[in-house]
């Protein structure tokens, strides 16, 4: 018999509510929401093929652990007792930094898995945690940690209200938005153009989304400083200074670091050319609601975090940083207690070898293969992967491969078998996403509007623990050296939501502050899971009840209402966001002041550069081998393209093949001769390997790091190629 449920997607950022038919435990067809109040029934290929994941024979369903070289699935009990003997043995004798963990991307998307694991992370008390952010997003977030004190706050643009738009390195139309839940981008960028907005975009590449912008800039990869730079010395020239309504310090010591950040300089280093670079100054001074914005072609490169840090100082100079139609801080109904802090969570360690910084509690993925293969007290001798796959997605993959296989002791909790996890002595199968919950914990705060909505599980899933069960089993693993028992697990949830409420009851600005930590254990339903974690945030929130209020927002209610709960554009609310301990602004953290003098001295390059580009079918390394997203050959995807004025130098041709070859190795691709790429430029899609496609990563150096952050610097890398007989 068929039936009908709702489920958010948990593939990326644009967060679509689906509307799922289903035959007994079979998907039988997905479609967008419609009534969905935040994605109004956006979806794309991706999202309907979640029911080929669901039903995928490949996608890991029992624990696996290697015997004699080889994978074999085993029972929960023998997983777990030998990661407990494993890891407790490696724990015991070399310390909890000999154990490393690396948390991917789709964590992100999974409540229960990120929450679990952050409380594994803290069992363990490894100061080697590495994440997809530092193959990612980490140089945004210490930009607004170093500017606000804040690394979870970033701004977005208000699109539905603001009327100019600068945006650099980004490609809505096929990544849906980034670090911004855009649904539907297309549909409001015309929405923006009906409304007379502008949208200028600056990449080496004619982008999908750049071809609908007003006016492309092409730049040469890792320039976007010098563009910034010149854009603010040509504000201040206009008049523009930091509006008063901003309390701030050090701007002198920023305006003078950026005094030699010439217009005609940044033209020769960027490629665009004064006057035009004049004009976008003077469309952003002059629009009533303007709003800069950049992502992975700004936080991936050379100057990641000091480019991140100059978007938030143009918005601040417009007046757009925490105004209507600029740059905004969304909200959402989950909240955590307040995080005041004497100083920024930022190079209060340092990675052993390299003496990389560690950034939000975070070492950089730059040095994970060295710390695996540097004798000596603190080396890395177990890994735990959480839904990641970093030989494929970091840098220098080839030698991390390597490092990996060394190690002593390798977990991966993954749903499937592949390049990483294939190197594991135990796989630990998540659950098919329709088997467990979905809220936006992390990125909720990142809508184009605020918005409250969960899903509940789809199906019920009784052969295997859930992964937020699994997480906490993992943590209890490290934290009393046994695997515990149901009723020990029980207990050990309860203590731990015990205390996360007394997080909340011991925040005096709060709205729980010195409340009894019994009475709220007993009043969060439901009775176990991530859910209680959830209610509790939902309910200390903003729009929550506060465990009292009439008419307050519970996880209940959230349940009650499939399609969300509209909950209006974002509100200015800086104050709330500016938690360093003076609650001032810095515009000029020595971090930046160090790379923005570190910028000087780049000259212009004529090397080739490599960069990357996504594809609506795929995303990252996974989901490839499903039939929907494989449609077509892969060449069709992971294919080099090459400007013509660079193919005739080459004396290439579309279909040629080329041998890229970099500093660290070399891959062999396709060619596809095409006009959308600058010349000097050439952009190649990242995840594939095998024989669905050449690993760019292969190409990254490990050391070619942004200086603040240490994260890679994976576009913009300098290469040469040759034609190959294929
Ligand atoms: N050259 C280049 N490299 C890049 C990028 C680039 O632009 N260029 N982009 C970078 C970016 S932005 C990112 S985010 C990273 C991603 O880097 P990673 O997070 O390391 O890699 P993914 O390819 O996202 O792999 C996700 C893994 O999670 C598993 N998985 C999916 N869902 C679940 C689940 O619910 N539970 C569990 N347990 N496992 C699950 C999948 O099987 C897969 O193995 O790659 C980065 N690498
Ligand atoms: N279809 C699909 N969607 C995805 C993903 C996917 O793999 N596939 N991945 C998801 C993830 S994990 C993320 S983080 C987001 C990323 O979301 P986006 O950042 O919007 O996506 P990208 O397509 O990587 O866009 C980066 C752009 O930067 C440009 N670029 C490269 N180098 C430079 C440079 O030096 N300067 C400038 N100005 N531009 C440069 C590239 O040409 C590219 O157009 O997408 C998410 N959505
Ligand atoms: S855009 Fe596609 S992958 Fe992203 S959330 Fe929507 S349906 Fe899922
Ligand atoms: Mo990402």
């Amino acid at each position: 018999m068929l039936s009908t449920g709702k489920r958010i997607c948990p593939i990326c950022e644009a967060g679509c509510g689906l509307n799922i038919t289903t035959d007994g435990r079979t998907v039988v067809e997905i479609r967008g929401n419609k009534d969905d109040v935040f994605s109004t029934g956006h979806v794309c290929p991706k999202g309907i093929s979640l029911a080929e994941l669901d039903a995928d024979p490949d996608r890991l369903t029992r624990p696996l652990i290697l015997k004699n070289g080889k994978h074999v699935a085993t029972s929960w009990e023998e997983a777990f007792e030998l990661i407990c003997t494993r890891l407790n043995q490696i724990k015991e004798s070399t310390g909890p930094n000999s154990i490393a963990v690396y948390i991917g991307n789709p964590t992100a998307h999974n409540v229960g898995l990120s929450m679990g694991l952050g409380i594994f992370c803290a069992s363990l008390g490894s100061s080697n945690i590495f994440s997809a952010g530092s193959v990612d997003q980490l140089p945004k977030q210490l930009a607004c940690e170093l500017m606000f004190g804040d690394g979870m706050a970033v701004p977005v643009p208000d699109i539905e209200r603001c009327d100019f738009m600068l945006m650099l390195g980004a490609n809505p139309i096929v990544s849906n938005g980034s670090l911004w839940m855009v649904p539907k981008f297309r549909e409001k960028l015309r929405a923006f153009h009906e409304r007379g907005g502008k949208l200028v975009t600056i990449d080496p590449r004619l982008s999908e989304t750049a071809k609908l912008a007003d006016q492309h800039h092409f730049i040469r990869p890792g320039t976007d400083a010098w563009l910034l730079g010149a854009i603010i010395n040509e504000l201040r020239m206009q008049g523009l200074d930091i509006p008063d309504r901003y309390r701030v310090k050090n701007q002198q010591t920023l305006f003078q670091h950026l005094q030699s950040i010439t217009t005609e300089r940044a033209a020769n280093l960027t490629g665009i050319q004064d006057h035009q670079i004049r004009s976008i100054a003077t469309q952003l001074s002059t629009a009533k609601h303007s709003v800069v914005y950049g992502r992975v072609g700004t936080t991936l490169q050379v100057h990641g975090t000091l480019t991140s840090f100059l978007v938030e100082i143009i918005n601040i100079m417009t007046g757009s940083l925490d105004s209507a139609g600029g740059a905004m801080f969304p909200e959402q109904p989950f909240a955590l207690p307040s995080r005041k802090k004497e100083t920024p969570d930022y190079n209060r360690y340092q990675s052993r070898v390299s003496g990389y910084p560690e950034v939000l509690g975070q070492m950089p993925t730059a040095c994970l293969a060295e710390e695996i293969e540097t004798a000596g007290e603190g080396k890395i001798r177990a890994l735990v992967t959480f839904a990641g796959n970093p030989v494929i997605s970091n840098q220098d993959s080839n030698r991390l491969a390597n490092a990996l296989s060394s190690l002593d002791f390798m977990i991966c909790v993954d749903i499937y078998h592949n390049e990483t996890t294939r190197l594991a002595d135990v796989i630990l199968p998540g659950t098919s996403p329709f088997e467990d919950s979905h809220y936006d914990h992390f990125l909720g705060a990142m809508g184009y509007r605020n918005s409250a909505r969960y899903s509940p599980p789809l199906f019920e899933n009784t052969s295997r623990p859930d992964e937020w069960s699994m997480s906490l089993t993992l943590a209890f693993i490290v934290d009393q050296g046994t695997v515990p028992s149901a009723a020990d697990l029980d207990e050990y949830e309860n203590n731990i939501v015990a205390s996360y409420i007394a997080n909340y009851t011991q925040d005096p600005d709060g709205p729980l502050f010195n409340r009894d930590v019994q009475e709220i254990l007993g009043s969060i339903g439901p009775e176990r899971g991530v859910e209680r974690l959830l209610d509790l945030g939902i309910r200390a929130g903003r729009w929550g009840d506060h465990f009292g209020k009439a008419d307050g927002f519970n996880l209940q209610r959230l349940i009650e209402t499939p399609d969300g709960i509209d909950l209006g554009p974002p509100r200015p609310r800086l104050n709330e966001i500016v938690i360093s301990k003076d609650q001032l602004i810095d515009l000029a953290p020595a971090a930046i002041i160090e790379d923005l003098d570190r910028l000087d001295t780049s000259g212009v390059s004529d090397e080739l550069l490599l960069i990357g580009r996504r594809n609506i079918q795929t995303n990252n390394s996974w989901l490839h081998n499903l039939p929907l997203l494989s449609k077509g050959s892969n060449k069709s995807i992971c294919y080099l393209e090459l400007n013509p004025l660079d193919a005739e130098k080459h004396k290439v041709e579309s279909d040629d093949w080329v041998e890229i070859r970099s500093a660290t190795g070399a891959i062999r691709v396709p060619v596809k001769v095409s006009k959308l790429i600058s010349q000097g430029v050439v952009s190649l899609p990242h995840g594939f390997s095998g024989h669905r496609g050449a690993n760019y990563n292969i190409l990254a150096a490990a050391a070619r790091v942004d200086g603040p952050s240490a994260t890679a610097a994976l576009n913009g890398i300098p290469v040469t190629i040759s034609r190959i007989k294929k």
